[in-house]
């Protein structure tokens, strides 16, 4: 009797000892910047791999910014995870990072992180266009080549591209081309594009989807996400560089301030520094480059290796967004799209 005492009472012990184990991982939430079914396999794999309980909201750039200052106070996330770097700066001008330099950050080339840890690259993605071959040779048209290219009569109505007011991919566009051509000229670029644009979509993804769909002959996307879409069955799909030279981003991964779980968050940034964690993106159709130096990149990337970029200046990107964006909407008479 006393033996089975003994016994119910060790298995109650493992019981609750489980129990507390698991409780004690914590808890983790994630904005999430890149793909859905990205952010949904990093979350899976985080949790399996470390107990902390992982859960993501999947935002464009835009959309982002605006709920951390709205949270400022009372942050719910504790980590931004994907999306370009220059909101990630924004963000840190009004306070709503919190710096981390993560141990693993040593396998990352110092171009690839900010120097304060305010945040960390785990991709590199270039800007370009996307057309669908069949409408563009049913309609007897080319496929653009240049940003001036985007100009022409035949393009009008036919290009899809987000809002760079809720996009980070289209913010990434907008700055380019500022970059390029100066903040008059490329302003006034801007407004004839408008003149050009049958839709502008909330998220940057959506262009690629669109042209795949043959919804719109072309696009303004980041060229893996047309390759993306293209290796999912969108064969008509087609893809250039603006000969002029493009823009690029550093998707970035960050610690939000004051959110409820800072040791959780640092552990999530660590992992997704790993060359496994960069890695496993290709798994899931991601094929930006990578920052880990160790981490072998997508055979999907080599196709726009040899892109022609801009020297991007994502720092002074982030710093000017706000007045670029509000430039844009009042040159172009657009505001973000909802949805
Ligand atoms: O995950 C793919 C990817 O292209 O999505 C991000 C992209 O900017 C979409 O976000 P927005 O809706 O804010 O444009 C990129 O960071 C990433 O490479």
């Amino acid at each position: 009797m006393k033996k089975t005492i003994l016994l119910i009472l060790a298995a109650a012990a493992l019981f609750v000892g489980c129990g507390k184990k698991e409780s004690d991982n914590g808890k983790l939430l994630i904005y999430a910047g890149l793909m859905e079914d990205h952010a949904s396999m990093a979350a899976k794999e985080f949790e399996k791999e470390t107990g902390i309980k992982t859960e993501f909201v999947r935002m464009s750039s835009g959309e982002t910014l605006a709920r951390v200052r709205a949270e400022k106070e009372n942050m719910s996330a504790s980590v931004w995870y994907g999306g370009p770097i220059d909101a990630f700066v924004a963000a840190n001008e009004e306070g709503l990072i919190e710096p981390y330099k993560s141990p693993v950050s040593e396998e990352i080339p110092a171009k690839f992180k900010d120097a304060n840890g305010v945040w960390t690259g785990i991709y590199v993605g270039y800007l370009g266009f996307v057309g669908n071959k069949s409408i563009l040779e049913e309609k007897g048209m080319e496929m653009p080549k240049s940003w001036q290219d985007l100009l022409k009569p035949e393009y009008k109505g036919e290009i899809v591209t987000a809002h760079p007011g809720s996009s980070g991919t289209a913010y990434t566009m907008l700055s380019t081309v500022v970059q390029s051509m100066g903040e008059e000229k490329g302003m006034e670029y801007m407004q004839k594009l408008n003149g050009q644009i049958r839709q502008y979509t909330k998220s940057g993804t959506a262009p690629g989807r669109m042209v795949g769909l043959g919804e719109a002959g072309v696009g303004i996307t980041f060229l893996h996400d047309a390759i993306k879409y293209r290796k999912e069955g969108y064969k008509d799909i087609i893809i250039a560089a603006p000969s002029e030279g493009t823009g690029f981003e550093i998707g970035g991964v960050a610690i939000l301030k004051n959110g409820p779980d800072l040791e959780n968050a640092k552990k999530f940034v660590d992992w997704a520094l790993s060359k496994k964690a960069q890695e496993m993106g290709q798994t899931v159709g991601s094929y930006q480059f990578l920052t880990n130096k160790d981490a072998v990149p997508p055979q999907e990337a080599a196709e726009i290796k040899d892109t022609k970029l801009i020297d991007y200046d994502f720092e002074w990107a982030g710093l000017n967004r706000k007045r670029l964006i509000e430039n844009f909407s009042q040159v172009t008479k657009t505001s973000a799209p909802k949805e």
